[in-house]
């Protein structure tokens, strides 16, 4: 079993060695990988409160600049929520999905000029004549209904099966759009492969087009869109309030779920190297690091079955600014990664009395924070301090 703690032993031992050599060590910019000791239970107490119910195995939560709220469903659905919640409309014209196992509608972001152009961005698993892909299509919402639909993104491989599309959006003031590729669970080695679109981040520019300083866009036969590679499943995404750095998280198999900053033409190690074990214990890969691969920046093991993510910059909860929130599917706990910086100084977990797998947590513009039960009869909550 991966022993994080010597790891960190470790590091710190080489670290003591070089200063006593007089050598100067660049630390990576991920650092070495990491987990909490024990999680906290709660801090302090917050309360939640149910604003709708009846979402099928919804999937993501975004928000309109005036409130109203967008909730994807996996099966192929979507709703729109006015401000409070009391009223649901469905929303029409949502785009085909291939909706088998983990595949169906996933992420969904709001343009930050939605006021002007209403736009948004939908990722989802897409059926192909061969199988499916994962997608990301941009349509204009007006009133309820999607028009005007492009692809602007398909994987160049589609194979069948029903297993890690990923896929979770982030997109920037300055009109990039981050997205988090699954490895599709039987394609894994090519997490790796430059001419696949597995178990990568892709960056591009929100009308499809590749950006010319992709890390990869020079290199011959890589597929340009590609900004870091070695991704497992990514299902949370984030842009740091702060640095604007793109923050994501993976399902690692069992123990070795993971947080990292992806940066451009990094490989992040998938399926070489990992801090967990198959199915049933046995070893994948080559170990927990190797050269020129990255260290996450923090690792469950064991696996909480990470979903949605958020950074806090709201004031309205003691001591929470700065903190990042991440969904538990397994634990069914909302988890408060305390940070420095690029470290996670403590991991709290929240949620616990409910019971509830947690699919997709955001904050409002109202500064609240609401998260998203995963289950055939799904919830929307609001968590308000107590
Ligand atoms: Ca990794």
């Amino acid at each position: 079993m991966p022993n994080s703690f010597n790891a960190i032993r470790s590091r710190r031992e080489t670290l003591q060695l070089a200063g006593a050599l007089g050598a100067s060590l660049a630390l990576p910019a991920a650092l070495s990988a990491q987990t909490a000791s024990k999680p906290v239970p709660p801090l302090r107490p917050v309360r939640t409160t149910e604003l709708a119910r009846g979402l099928e195995h919804p999937w993501a939560l975004s928000f309109m600049p005036d409130g109203r709220m967008l909730v994807t469903e996996r099966a192929g659905t979507m709703r729109l929520l006015s401000a409070d919640a009391k009223r649901v409309e469905q929303v029409k014209g949502v785009p085909d999905v291939y909706s088998v196992g983990q595949g169906g509608l996933l992420d969904i972001a709001v343009s930050p000029d939605f006021g002007r152009d209403n736009l948004v961005y939908l990722a989802l698993a897409q059926p192909t004549a061969r199988g499916a892909r994962t997608a990301i299509v941009r349509a204009e919402l007006q009133g309820s209904t999607l028009r005007n639909h492009q692809v602007i993104f398909g994987q160049r491989q589609d194979p069948g099966g029903g297993y890690h599309f990923g896929c979770r959006l982030a997109l920037t003031r300055d009109g990039l759009l981050y997205a988090g590729l699954g490895d599709r669970y039987s394609q894994k080695d090519r997490a790796q492969d430059l001419t696949s679109h597995f178990g990568k981040v892709i960056r591009i520019r929100t009308d499809g087009s590749v950006p010319t300083d992709n890390p990869f866009a020079n290199t011959a036969g890589a597929l340009p869109e590609i900004w870091s590679i070695g991704h497992r499943n990514i299902q949370g995404a984030a842009l740091h309030p702060a640095t604007g750095a793109l923050w994501t998280h993976e399902h690692g198999a069992q123990g070795g779920d993971e947080l990292n900053i992806p940066q451009a033409g990094k490989n992040y190690g998938w399926p070489v190297i990992t801090w967990g074990v198959d199915y049933g214990g046995a070893k994948i890969g080559e170990g927990t690091s190797k050269p020129g691969l990255e260290q996450p920046l923090y690792y469950w093991d064991p696996s909480i079955a990470p979903s949605g993510m958020a950074f806090v910059t709201s004031e309205r909860y003691t001591g929470w600014k700065g903190s990042l929130l991440v969904g538990s599917l397994k634990f069914r706990q909302l988890v408060r990664l305390d940070l420095d910086g690029p470290r996670v100084i403590r991991e709290e977990r929240l949620l616990s009395s409910l019971g509830e797998r947690i699919r997709d947590v955001r904050q409002g513009p109202d500064g609240i924070l609401y998260v998203l039960t995963d289950a055939p009869d799904g919830k929307l909550l609001r968590i308000e301090p107590a």
